[in-house]
């Protein structure tokens, strides 16, 4: 799945990443789902983590988000 360049994806993952943890936990997704109509990148938010989890300990690092969107 390609819709967004390396550099957008890496963006959108520090915008998701509140704390600046280098993974993004379902709480940050939360907060970011409700501030943005429930989706990330176009998917509902429990769609986008089953998609994106590659290792699926629920917890999305900067690998799994780029490997997901770019
Ligand atoms: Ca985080
Ligand atoms: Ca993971």
């Amino acid at each position: 799945m390609s819709t967004m360049t390396e550099a957008e994806a890496k963006a959108l993952f520090a915008e998701i990443d509140k704390d600046g943890s280098g993974e993004i936990r379902l709480s940050e997704l939360r907060d970011y789902g409700m501030a943005n109509g429930g989706t990330i990148g176009g998917l509902k938010l429990a769609e986008f983590v089953r998609a994106a989890d590659a290792d699926g300990d629920r917890r999305i690092t900067l690998t799994e988000f780029k490997s997901h969107f770019a």
